[in-house]
């Protein structure tokens, strides 16, 4: 089989760089090794920028999403027993975030894909990539029994943390920077009404503590475990209650979360990291194939959505002018962004977390970080402007 874009990984960036490439008239195809059921029920982001709700309202994938999301217009910190709230478009003119499950990005990519988009193959397990420093990229995978060979023009990994495609590159021109945090998210989904209007984060002595939503009748929560810790220990009566300790107020002792069975729950370890550059020959890497943040910064998905709008840009303008000058500065142009947004999610982490390593002078920090947002209009600001998502590179 050929195409001009071989797209690897059907998650929420090789979807939309898929639909982005369609629109375009640019033939791609999408290889994902898991099943269709698989990819559309794994819990992950909830938190869709305006950038992002912008793209895939552009792209034609918007419309259940402005039908079913939720705008929210900032979020509440909790620390110290007190709460204060971050008023988005008071501090970014007007800006806010939709809350809207990547199961359900993924669900509408997926639809829009088999309904009218180039090949999206299931079940097809991408073994190598090859040829990718030459002028004919090689995808080398597995479908329907068969080991099979898709030639490109172009290779993109989507392929997330755990893909292939970043292998293509050689070490010597890959540069690797991380960091593991010292504690892990224990994250559930319950059939429990949210009573709160807008997201919380908590920082406790207990550890930190995070509300948000799925629909007015279904929660998603995390609370800070240690890492390595299995969700089987947490009995759902363990997690109300500690999740009610941490989320726990002076001015209102009675605050609790409204409880309901819970449907599911994992655990998630905390980790940072970014490959540079983000492109090798005819390989493009994009999203958590290219970066890794913790989620407390809520930013993960939408980097991958901004890298894979630039990308679909430049691609368009090589397949229409010959120009390559977009493509050439993709990966300069992605880690700018990548970065900025690795500072807040390692800012909003360290800050909100307690680590075992921690002295009461880091608490201290912590608490005088924390007040500094919640008091000062610049620091509020700076909050806001990174939650609610910076402008998409021109
Ligand atoms: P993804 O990992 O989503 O998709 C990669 C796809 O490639 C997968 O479908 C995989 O099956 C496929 N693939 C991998 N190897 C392949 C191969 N060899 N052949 C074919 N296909 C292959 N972000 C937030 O903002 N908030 C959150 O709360 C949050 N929670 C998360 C929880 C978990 C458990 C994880 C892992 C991540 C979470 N994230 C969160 C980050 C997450 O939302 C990612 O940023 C987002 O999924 C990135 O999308 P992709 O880059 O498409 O990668
Ligand atoms: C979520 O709704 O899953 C979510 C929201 C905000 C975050 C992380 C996860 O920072």
């Amino acid at each position: 089989m050929r195409t001009t874009v071989g797209i690897v990984g059907g998650g929420p960036a090789g979807l939309l760089l898929g639909r982005l490439l369609d629109n375009a008239g640019i033939d791609n195809v999408v290889l994902e090794r898991r099943d269709r059921a698989y990819v559309e029920q794994r819990q992950r982001a909830g938190i869709l920028e305006q950038s992002t709700a912008d793209t895939l309202r552009a792209a034609g994938a918007g419309e259940r999403m402005d039908r079913e999301g939720l705008v929210h217009h900032g979020i509440e910190l909790r620390f110290a027993r007190g709460s204060h709230r971050i008023d988005f478009p008071a501090l970014t003119g007007g800006r806010g975030v939709l809350v809207y499950a990547q199961t359900e990005v993924v669900k509408d990519l997926i639809a829009l894909r088999l309904a009218e988009g180039g090949p999206l193959l299931f079940d097809a397990q991408v073994d190598a990539v090859d040829g990718v420093a030459g002028e004919s990229p090689v995808i080398r995978y597995r479908h329907q029994g068969a080991e099979r060979t898709l030639h490109c023009s172009y290779v993109v990994g989507c392929d997330g943390f755990h893909g292939v495609a970043r292998q293509a590159v050689p070490a010597e021109v890959s540069t690797h920077y991380e960091r593991a945090y010292p504690y892990s998210w224990l994250g559930i989904l319950a059939d429990a009404p949210p009573v709160y209007e807008e997201l919380v984060y908590a920082h406790s002595e207990r550890g930190f503590a995070l509300a948000s939503v799925r629909s007015p009748t279904v929660s998603r929560l995390y609370l800070q475990v240690p890492n390595g810790t299995d969700p089987a220990d947490w009995s759902d009566e363990r997690i109300w209650d500690e999740l009610d300790a941490r989320f726990a107020l002076e001015a209102d002792p009675g605050w609790r979360l409204a409880r309901g069975p819970v449907r599911s729950k994992a655990v998630l370890p905390m980790r940072s990291h970014v490959t540079e550059p983000m492109r090798y020959g005819r390989l493009f890497l994009a999203g958590d194939a290219a970066h890794i943040v913790p989620p407390t910064g809520a930013k993960g998905l939408n980097l991958a959505a901004a890298d894979v709008t630039v990308l679909a840009r430049a691609l368009i303008e090589q397949q229409e002018t010959g120009s390559s000058g977009l493509l050439d500065a993709y990966s300069d142009t992605c880690l700018r962004r990548v970065w900025r947004a690795e500072h807040f999610s390692y800012l909003m982490t360290t800050t909100l977390h307690t680590d075992p390593a921690h002295s009461p002078f880091d608490t201290r920090l912590q608490l005088a970080q924390l007040a500094r947002f919640t008091s000062s209009p610049h620091a509020a600001a700076e909050l806001a402007d990174n939650y609610t998502g910076l402008p998409l590179p021109r």
